[in-house]
């Protein structure tokens, strides 16, 4: 009996049954220290990691089937979205256990413990609205490269991207996958992850950048070796959720200058967990960084906007699906830009003012790990995303691009490179001004001057003192008060909020600087709204999160108290919470009171000069 159902599984369309055991053995043969000391790692996870793919129903006529995954092995390993069973898998049982998690904080900014036990197959919750499941999609869907770039990235997470791929694509529009190694510094993992690929994944091919090309570069390289009619572009640290492909393709189908934008779905760095994210657009802001933006009300009165694409005025940059000849038309990426930042807007912007498209697709889901700072950096230290969006502003932006300048007066006059190829495009391609793009596109964007709120910090001022330098003989005003930040220097969502000394000059100033909008959301660097997320029972923090615009956990009302003010959620009935005397602790919620750890002020931002 057990025969029969397991060749009867076997047969289930072309559909591969994975049963990864046999994978990582090979490699763990190799002499390398490194590889020796994981390699009781590697075995457990090996053991744990037999899962069989068991068909649920047909409900397309054109082939395609929906599967559950059945692990068959480690109880353990079932459900493993669930948070409490994610909990378990980051359990410390060993030293090396400890090692482990300690080394993938360090490198990879996440938690490669629980990462590394999870394997590469696992299920993760359905995040489409339900109106998804009645969506069709045409049965003739081009194929696609996928393309998958990497520096330094785990083990794991590369081949769990790698493998969701395969577990949740219909093999017919799997061209191949290209992991491009971007000429990683873990060089041990070199030789083991060519050979894994070469014997288990025949679909998938390692090519490697012949230097550090940063991942702009990194990309263009891989989309050159590339031969499917679409190129998808995916992280290294990502998870394609169920029926993904069909609805980027059949966009592309539709229209081969649509380029199609799954919804990133967000995957803890902590715990793994895999958390549905709710529907936003891509946006920026005159700092010209990424941010998520609300729906507008002109698409949410479209019937159905839940589950049809919209238009989106940019994109995060990561994940994306583009016709090949028309990525190649169109200018790939600009060359000039170095490993990290601002290419996304590039080629937003270029998409909608040299004719094309950019659609958020709601019904395709790919989770992505977002990390709360990244782990690496750019070969000669440099900012490499300030010289970036200064290549965009000149070669698009038009005079808009003054009001980045207001924002950094530096960039001013900073060496960008040569750019004339770049303009000799823009001319060739005959596309429209900024101004239009703007009117048309993103008519809900703000500028700078029309803002009515202007930039404030949100802090605790009461420690401010006067002290004289003995140096210059000047008297500076020392503020030892304490402000609201992100945790961590990037802008990531879920990331908590602490206290730290306030800054009005430097790097952290963007960090500290809070917009009030008229509905009542109060945004860090006009990104990410404070938010409140109930992690333990009984214990609400703040967090930053994208504004999705329905008020709740997401408004804030400020009750006076005296000089300062207390800031009251209404959805939660508490009110924003931090400890004076620790820096670094997270902001939580509590019980509005007259307690010091819960009076706030606002200042207004002085002007800024770097
Ligand atoms: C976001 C995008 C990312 C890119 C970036 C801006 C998403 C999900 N991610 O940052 O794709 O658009 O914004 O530039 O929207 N990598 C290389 N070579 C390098 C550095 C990185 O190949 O020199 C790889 C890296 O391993 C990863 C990808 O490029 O797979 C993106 O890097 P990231 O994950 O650090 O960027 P992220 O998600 O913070
Ligand atoms: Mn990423």
């Amino acid at each position: 009996f057990v025969c029969v159902v397991f060749l009867s599984l076997m047969q289930v369309y072309n559909w591969t049954v994975f049963n990864s055991s046999p994978s990582t053995h090979e490699y763990l043969s190799s002499k390398n220290r490194l590889i020796a000391d994981r390699r009781q790692h590697y075995r457990a996870i090996n053991e744990t990691q037999s899962s069989t793919f068991i068909k649920k129903k047909d409900n397309h006529n054109d082939g395609y089937s929906e599967y559950v995954v059945k692990d068959n092995s480690d109880p353990f390993m079932r459900d493993h979205y669930d948070i409490k069973k994610l909990h378990n898998l980051g359990v410390i049982r060993t030293p090396e256990d400890q090692r482990l998690r300690d080394e993938g904080h360090r490198q990879h900014a996440f938690n490669l413990l629980i990462s590394d036990r999870l394997g590469f197959h696992r299920a993760i919750p359905d995040s489409r609205n339900k109106r998804c499941v009645n969506e069709t999609y045409p049965v003739d869907l081009p194929e696609a490269s996928v393309i998958i770039c990497y520096f330094n990235e785990a083990w794991s997470t590369l081949f769990r991207t790698v493998v969701s791929v395969l577990d949740r694509s219909p093999q017919r529009y799997i061209k191949e996958i290209i992991i491009v190694d971007d000429t990683s510094e873990m060089t041990q993992w070199r030789d083991p992850i060519r050979t894994y690929v070469d014997k288990n994944l025949p679909k998938v091919r390692y090519v490697k950048t012949p230097e550090r090309a940063g991942l702009i570069r990194a990309r263009m390289f891989g989309a050159s070796q590339a031969s499917g009619q679409v190129l998808i572009f995916l992280d290294s640290h990502c998870e394609v959720n169920l029926h993904w492909i069909e609805p980027l393709l059949s966009r592309i189908k539709a229209s081969k200058s649509t380029v199609a934008v799954p919804v990133m779905d967000i995957i803890n760095p902590d715990t793994m967990e895999y958390v549905s994210s709710p529907l936003v657009r891509g946006g920026f802001n005159w700092g010209l960084h990424y941010r998520w933006d609300q729906l507008p009300d002109r698409i949410k009165q479209v019937k159905d906007y839940l589950s049809k694409p919209i238009e989106s005025p940019t994109m995060a940059g990561g994940l994306f699906a583009i016709d090949r000849q028309y990525f190649n038309d169109m200018g790939q990426y600009d060359a000039g830009m170095d490993v990290w930042g601002g290419e996304n807007l590039e080629i937003s912007f270029r998409i909608w003012q040299c004719g094309g498209r950019l659609e958020i697709v709601p019904c395709s889901r790919v989770g992505h790990i977002f990390r709360k700072r990244r782990p690496y950096g750019s070969p000669k230290g440099q900012d490499t995303t300030l010289k970036n969006s200064l290549r965009l502003a000149h070669v698009w932006m038009d005079e808009y691009k003054e009001h980045f300048f207001k924002m950094n007066s530096a960039a001013r006059n900073m060496p960008y490179g040569d750019i004339s190829d770049r303009v000799v495009l823009r001319k060739q391609l005959g596309c429209k001004s900024f101004k239009w793009y703007l009117e048309n596109i993103y008519p809900e964007q703000v500028l700078p001057t029309d803002k009515k709120d202007a930039p404030l910090s949100l802090g605790k001022f009461k420690r401010k003192e006067k002290v004289a330098s003995a140096l210059r003989g000047q008297i500076y005003h020392l503020h030892s008060s304490l402000c609201v930040q992100s945790e961590s220097d990037v802008f990531t969502k879920k990331a908590m909020l602490v206290l730290e000394p306030c800054q009005d000059f430097g790097k952290e100033y963007k960090y500290q600087t809070w917009y009030k909008s008229k509905d009542d959301e109060l945004l860090l660097s006009d990104i990410l709204c404070l938010d409140v997320e109930n992690v333990f029972q009984g214990r609400s923090f703040a967090r930053l999160m994208k504004c999705h615009g329905n008020g709740g956990s997401q408004s804030w009302t400020i009750k006076k108290n005296g000089s300062v003010m207390m800031l009251y959620n209404p959805a939660t009935g508490k009110c924003l919470r931090g400890s004076q005397d620790e820096n670094g602790s997270p902001l939580d919620l509590g019980i509005c009171d007259d307690t010091p750890s819960l009076s706030f002020q606002f200042r207004k931002r002085p002007s800024r000069s770097n």
